[in-house]
């Protein structure tokens, strides 16, 4: 005899995703560019904590860096330049249920994004934040960006940049509510890994400066840092990023750095004798905006009716 329909539906399986579950796409950059090093650590991270494809979003602006959700197997906002963190916060706002990533360039996030740049911060909703930082406007040929080194040549400025580099890590540790905040580099995949988990884990927004090569348009611009190791300063800490063998062997040059302190993480952050790379600044009882906004969230419809009728009511005369 046959058994009741309900027999015949299978149990559901455990999912387990491998790497190629979160590939997507044959990325479109240059050989030997950076974002290829982000791309491999976020897929890896993926992975690593099993995130639900169809629960994890990665939104961008413009820009090369930008391209990068059209290579992951999650959800993905490919949007408009220097927007990406008010899309991210509006996600973030109305879906707690989604692992939030960001990506977005030095042009994208510190010139034409930076109000959204100061604002997110301040609202420290829980998402991990990744600036490309190739110092230049890569996807548009070469123009010089807030954190183009001063002298360096470009298509808008072919004698050099006027100005000093604006400098990411202290205009974010400067914000009100900053909650975490840390600098790593594109070629030193274990500390980049390590990094970006630290950052995914943190209950609020964290910021992630990344030092990206980009070898079409600014290639010299961290061969220093890249060539000799002494010339990064490894910031380190039992609560900070946590080192492995591979990043102490290469990285020898260290400090301690408590990342409660916020005095010192800024008087750090400002070096501009070595890169320092690490941990700045850790506060997970920062206030977080999208506890606030998600009151609310899971309310019936009429109840939100009731709701809204009766903030109207409170006008009436
Ligand atoms: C509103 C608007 N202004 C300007 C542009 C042109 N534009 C596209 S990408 C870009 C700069 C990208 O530089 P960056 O954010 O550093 O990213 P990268 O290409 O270096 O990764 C600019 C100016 C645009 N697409 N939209
Ligand atoms: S121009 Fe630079 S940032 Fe853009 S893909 Fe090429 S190497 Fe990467
Ligand atoms: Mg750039």
């Amino acid at each position: 005899m046959y058994g009741l329909k309900q027999d015949w539906i299978p149990e559901p399986q455990a999912r387990q995703f491998v790497l190629e579950d979160y590939e997507s796409g044959v990325p479109r950059w240059c050989s030997g560019c950076g974002d290829f090093a982000v791309l491999q650590s976020l897929r890896k991270l993926a992975r690593d904590e099993q995130l639900l494809p169809e629960k994890t979003v990665v939104v961008s602006g413009i820009g090369c860096s930008s391209r990068l959700p059209h290579y992951v197997k999650t959800y993905g906002f490919h949007g408009l330049h220097g927007r990406p963190l008010p899309v991210a916060s509006g996600i973030r706002a109305r879906r707690p249920d989604l692992h939030v990533f960001v990506v977005t360039g030095d042009g994208d996030c510190c010139a034409i994004g930076t109000g959204h740049w100061i604002h997110a911060v301040h609202y420290n909703m829980k998402m991990t934040v990744m600036l490309l930082d190739n110092s230049i406007y890569g996807l548009t040929k070469k123009q010089t960006s807030p954190t183009t080194g001063k002298g360096y040549s470009s298509n808008t400025h072919p004698d050099g940049a006027m100005l000093s580099a604006l400098n990411p890590l202290t205009v974010t540790l400067g914000i009100t509510n900053a909650s975490f905040v840390a600098q790593t580099v594109d070629w030193n995949p274990a500390h980049l890994y390590a990094t970006l988990l630290e950052a995914h884990r943190h209950p609020g927004l964290a910021f992630v400066r990344i030092i990206q090569r980009c070898p079409h348009f600014t290639p010299d611009a961290h061969e220093h840092f890249q060539r000799d190791p002494s010339n990064v300063l490894l910031l380190t800490h039992p609560d900070g990023i946590p080192a492995d063998d591979v990043v102490l062997r290469v990285f020898k040059n260290r400090d301690e750095l408590d990342p409660t302190d916020r005095a010192a993480a800024l008087e750090h952050a400002a070096r501009e004798d070595v890169l320092p790379i690490g941990l700045f600044l850790r506060n997970p009882e920062a206030e977080r905006y999208d506890l606030c906004s998600a009151v609310g969230l899971g309310m019936s419809a009429e109840k939100k009716l009731a709701a809204a009728q009766a903030a109207v009511d409170r006008f009436l005369i």
